[in-house]
């Protein structure tokens, strides 16, 4: 048995949980809170500088602390899962989410409904200091990501170019590759900051800040492929 620490509305702990899932790992499930949880993975770890970021995949063997090496990972029996050009989708899908989240962090900070209803627990049952330690989660994660530099123009430009690549990547679908890979687990989880699943468990109120209604319809066909791979191929272990 393997421990996934992971934070539930995270497309990147999605990532780990949906390829841990399919190829039928045993795991754990370790929940993240940002900021209090910073200090307890930190000394797991034995990291303590530097940053830290979920998921961190605990096997026997070590820590995997990035979504794309727990995938490799959790493939290294199914090679098929990770055919030559996966890498290169997950870093569009990387840029297509990172500036996803800068635009979507500054919409959830300047939107106190949203900002509560993104407390994770157990930050949901301190009132407002759950709200402050959310949008304080939320400042640090822009800050330490350096998405704070560029404005939304630039953000959204680098998100429409990685989601155009992404769009051609996908085609006529079904599949990015030939057969299911996870090169589509990757790139389903670059419209997260454009039409979160629901399979997120976000809140209404957050889901609605982190959604972009304008992109959700100019990538509608990248989005109701998403939609049809997960209901075909996100199992749960
Ligand atoms: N390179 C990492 C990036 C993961 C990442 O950005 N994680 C964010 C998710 S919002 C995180 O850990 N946030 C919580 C924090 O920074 O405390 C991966 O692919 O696993």
């Amino acid at each position: 048995m393997v421990d996934l620490v992971h934070l539930s509305y995270s497309p990147w702990s999605e990532r780990a949980r949906w390829i841990l899932d399919h190829t039928g790992v045993a795991w754990r499930s370790v929940p993240y809170t940002p900021t209090l949880s910073e200090p307890w993975l930190r000394w797991r770890l034995r990291r303590f500088a530097g940053s830290v970021s979920v998921p961190v995949l605990f096997t026997p063997s070590g820590a995997i602390p990035d979504s794309w090496d727990i995938a490799v990972w959790a493939t290294r029996g199914a090679p098929a899962l990770m055919p030559e050009g996966t890498r290169e989708i997950d870093a569009t899908a990387d840029e297509a989410l990172r500036s996803g989240r800068a635009v979507a962090g500054r919409r959830v900070l300047a939107d106190r409904e949203a900002l509560r209803a993104s407390r994770p627990f157990p930050a949901s049952k301190l009132g407002p200091v759950g709200t402050w330690l959310t949008a304080d989660g939320w400042r640090r994660v822009l800050r330490k990501y350096r998405e704070d530099g560029m404005d939304d123009a630039a953000h959204r430009a680098r998100q429409v170019a990685a989601l155009e690549a992404l769009e051609q990547a996908v085609g006529d679908g079904p599949f990015v590759h030939d057969a299911f890979s996870y090169a589509d687990i990757t790139a389903a989880s670059a419209l997260s900051f454009v039409a979160p699943h629901a399979n997120l468990g976000l809140d209404p109120a957050a889901a609605r800040a982190w959604a972009d209604p304008e992109l959700a319809e100019r990538f509608a066909g990248l989005v109701a492929w998403r939609d049809q791979l997960v209901r075909d191929f996100r199992v749960r272990m």
